[in-house]
């Protein structure tokens, strides 16, 4: 083990830096292998610091150090400062003035396979340094509450290394003897060392401009290796519009005069917000139409968003210490689920990013890793990069832009921003912004930030038709997480309408209230709380946690009838999917226990005629339709199943596609038909929409045993001019039995072996198969020449999608998947820790499935566990996995 015992950090230890660092200079002669570091740091004691020791103690790791200077006298010797591992500790520093420090060590990035740090990627040098990777390129207070301002020099091979990248705006280069050149580039922004970034290599570049709100000419680069320059107008596009919805919605404006975004090749997530220079994962930048899917389009528009809203929230106002990630990342998450509900449809998105709460966050939440949005201890920082922080975190802030309103919201960021401006600052900070912007007290609403777990609505209703009232009883609960037994209610606000029987809209009018409305948010505080709606001349169906108005499990008797009345009534366009899949999961858990019992499955009529219905309608956002008419995925049933049996939920599912799609089959066909043309290149709305609905009735057309409809499949494959109605008509021909299977999946390969991108979705594509032989392929695909574990994407591709969107295989009972899975852990365990220890999350939730799979799946938590040199990031969700 790296560490006997990986060390914890908690949130209650925190105390401010014992000493600041105002002003960094480094100087670089980059290298693949020797990269020489040069940091010239402006120190002094902090003022608040409470410390006795007046020892300087900076974090480094994997550096080799040349020598200290201070205040550019001699070298220190020996006796000055000590060395371990992961530190340097210099004695005898000035106490009373500010003082420089020259640093000179080496590193080497070709041997950095944890892509932290400084690291090769096809050759081209870049760096990740959040949250710790700074401490891999120099000794530093590596910590974000450290904020200086940086300026730096790249020195490097004239051919190797023609383009030279760093943050701020470029202030002066040269050249040099040798082949070689230099350039200076300084950011006159404070930051944390986290969001230092530099970039060298043989890149190509797209340039455009962007005019702020006040007037000022920015300029717009994106780099990219010399073969996908046809890829970038996408993303420069959806730089602009980020820019300009930013200045609309927050009145943010860009502060540098350079924005530049870089995309590479190997990385371990999705992209990295360093000021003025975004590095990211080529999959959020490259898009062409035939090599990209409209989704694709959507991801990167959204994540390009994501990283340009961060130099506003995470950038010019950051975070304190890293318990207080939700700061910027459910803010900013927030911010760009906004943009994207604003820039296609509102409903869509909102579906989606709910969807992936539900299933991905909600089995987090009520797991072993459940952990509070603001985490109180961690092993290791990498690990808390979590769906929980994200998504949950993005859902807090959305809850309090609900019970404010847009209007007042925006007050409460605009103090936000005023108050902070430049400071590194917790989640305390921003909600009481909210508060004292408004005049509002948010006492309970803060129990978010700290209690884990989802809670759970029970909601029952009585209609008085003497007294023409209905009565809502609204309970919450909230089941314990490790560490946090007792959970105190919540205020969660719980959006509400009312439709009377002929589908028209009901008034809400609370009792004892003047105000009637549309609709209302009741504010829950209690653990139970009655709420009296009056006025109501008959029953009125309820539509409860419109939009989802907070992030809850909810439980609510309703009949078939009364959902199918719903999906066709529900004016809330979240809530009127909602009672669609609430219905067909009714249906599917109860085929689910007749598979189990071996039971003839039969599906109910009146679902059937649910979506009978739904075809018959005429819809404008096709997206939206085709939402409608898509089956719950069977992660999100099993996450409904007290014991999860994956071949039950498999088989109940096809059932239901099959009967559907034999019961529909004329409508179905009608649709695909008229919805079938060529608008490749066209991403309109429209045209996506018709798309997504066409490649839904496919998907349910070629269930069917029907060669004619197979055919359909393979045509479109063969004929499709996007990758869009390319990659659908392979996935059903993947996914189910097809003739044309093999050789369309050699021939997309043979088509698309230069665009890694693309190689990705065809590994994909197969190891997430449900057919048969899909974990022998795997193995085969392991040995593919084209696969490889040193890039994050590719292990993502094949080893993530087997394991984590493929229960049906992934769980066979005889363990072979989960063996497999840990082979690959604990190969990946040294060569990249940060990807090993994110691909356990499949062996995670262990408990939630029966005897026999948890004895497998335990044994291979434990081998893991006992890899040698098992790092910190494994370590800890391997151990927590089993504690
Ligand atoms: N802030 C980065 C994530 C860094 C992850 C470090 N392991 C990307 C983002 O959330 O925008
Ligand atoms: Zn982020």
């Amino acid at each position: 083990m790296r560490d006997a015992s990986p060390q914890t950090t908690y949130l209650k230890d925190y105390t401010v830096p014992d000493y600041l660092i105002h002003k960094v200079a480094l100087h670089f002669v980059l290298d693949e292998e020797r990269t020489e570091v040069t940091a010239r740091l402006t120190l002094s004691r902090n003022p608040a610091s409470l410390s006795m020791s007046a020892a300087l103690v900076l974090a480094g790791e994997n550096l080799t150090l040349q020598r200290i200077i201070l205040n550019d006298g001699e070298e220190l010797v020996a006796a000055d400062y000590v060395q371990a591992a992961d530190s340097l500790t210099i004695y005898n520093v000035p106490q009373q003035q500010p003082f420089v420090l020259t640093i000179e060590n080496t590193i080497n990035p070709k041997i950095n396979t944890a892509l932290e740090g400084l690291y090769l990627s096809n050759g081209m040098l870049c760096t990740q340094c959040e949250a710790e990777g700074f401490r891999k390129i120099t000794y530093f207070l590596d910590r974000p509450d450290v904020m200086a301002t940086f300026t730096t020099t790249l020195v490097g091979d004239k051919s190797r290394y023609p383009v030279l990248l760093s943050n701020g705006n470029k202030i002066a280069h040269g050249e040099l003897e040798a082949n070689r050149h230099w350039v200076t580039w300084e950011d006159p922004f404070t930051k944390p060392c986290y969001l230092f970034a530099l970039v060298a290599g043989q890149l190509e570049c797209i340039e455009d401009h962007f005019t702020t709100q006040s007037g000022r000419d920015i300029s717009l680069q994106i780099f990219v290796e010399p073969q996908d320059v046809d890829k970038c107008a996408h993303a420069m596009q959806s730089l602009q519009n980020a820019m300009r919805w930013d200045e609309e919605v927050y009145g943010c404006e860009y502060d540098l005069d350079l924005y530049m975004i870089v995309a590479v090749s190997h990385f371990n997530m999705g992209a990295m917000e360093n000021k003025g220079l975004n590095v990211f994962n080529t999959k959020f930048v490259l898009a062409r139409p035939d090599t990209a899917t409209d989704s694709d389009y959507e991801h990167i528009e959204g994540v390009i968003a994501h990283e340009y809203f961060h130099n506003w929230t995470g950038n010019r106002i950051t975070c304190r210490d890293w318990f207080q990630l939700s700061l910027k990342e459910g803010f900013t998450v927030f911010r760009d689920q906004e943009f994207t509900g604003d820039r296609t449809s509102k409903a869509v998105k909102r579906i989606e990013d709910v969807t992936m709460l539900r299933t991905r966050q909600f089995a987090e939440d009520a797991g072993p890793l459940a952990h509070p949005i603001r985490p109180e201890a961690y092993i290791e920082i990498n690990n808390f990069y979590t769906v929980t922080i994200y998504e949950k975190g993005a859902e807090v802030v959305r809850m309090l832009h609900t019970l404010l309103g847009a209007e007042r919201f925006r007050k409460g960021s605009d103090l936000y921003f005023a108050r902070h401006d430049g400071q590194a600052v917790t989640c305390e900070d921003f909600v009481k912004a909210m508060e004292a912007a408004n005049g509002v007290g948010l006492v309970q609403f803060r129990r978010w930030y700290s209690q884990a777990g989802t809670p759970v609505l029970t909601v029952s209703r009585r209609y008085d038709s003497q007294a023409q009232t209905l009565t809502l009883s609204i309970s919450q609960e909230c089941p314990p997480t490790p560490g946090q037994a007792v959970k105190e209610p919540l205020h969660i606000p719980v959006k509400v309408g009312l439709i009377y029987p002929d589908g028209t809209i009901a008034p809400c009018q609370l009792q004892g209230s003047a105000d009637s409305a549309e609709e209302v948010i009741l504010a829950l505080t209690e653990a139970a709380q009655d709420f009296v709606f009056t006025g109501l001349s008959s029953e009125p169906a309820v539509s409860v946690l419109r939009g989802f108005s907070a992030p809850v499990k909810l439980v609510m008797e309703r009949s078939l009838t009364e959902l199918a009345f719903l999906l066709s009534h529900d004016s809330d366009t979240f809530n009127r999917w909602e009672a669609g899949q609430q219905l067909i999961g009714q249906a599917i858990t109860g085929l689910i226990a007749d598979v189990q019992n071996n039971r003839e499955l039969r599906l109910d009529p009146i679902i059937i005629e649910a979506f009978r219905q739904v075809l018959a309608q005429p819809w404008e956002d096709l997206s939206y339709f085709s939402l409608l008419l898509s089956l719950p995925s069977e992660t999100y049933l099993a996450e409904q199943m007290p014991v999860i049996d994956v071949v039950a939920i498999h088989t109940a599912r096809e059932f239901v596609k099959l009967t559907l799609a034999e019961q529909l089959q004329n409508a179905l066909q009608t649709l695909y038909l008229n919805n079938h043309r060529d608008e490749s290149g066209c991403f309109d709305a429209g045209a996506i929409g018709r798309r997504r609905i066409k490649n839904t009735c496919l998907n349910y057309l070629c269930a069917l045993d029907d060669p004619a409809l197979k055919n359909w499949a393979h045509q479109q494959f063969k004929t499709a001019k996007n990758m869009t109605d390319q990659m659908a008509a392979l996935t059903v021909m993947v996914n189910n039995p097809h003739y044309a299977r093999r050789q369309c999946l050699a021939e997309f390969y043979q088509q698309w072996q230069h665009e890694a991108l693309v190689i990705d979705k065809w590994f994909a594509l197969q190891a997430a198969s449900p057919a048969p032989d899909t974990f022998a392929t795997v193995q085969a695909l392991m040995a593919h020449p084209a696969f490889d574990l040193g890039t994050p994407n590719r292990i993502r591709a094949l080893i993530g999608a087997f394991s984590q969107a493929n229960p049906l295989h992934f769980h066979a009972a005889n363990g072979q998947g989960y063996q497999f899975l840990a082979d690959q852990i604990i190969a990946l365990n040294t060569l990249n820790p940060q990807v090993a220890s994110r691909m356990i999350s499949a062996l995670t939730s262990w408990r939630r499935y029966d005897a026999g799979r948890q004895a497998l799946m335990t044994a291979q938590l434990e081998r893991i566990m006992s890899t040698e040199a098992i790092s910190k990031d494994v370590y800890e969700i391997a151990s927590k996995s089993l504690a």
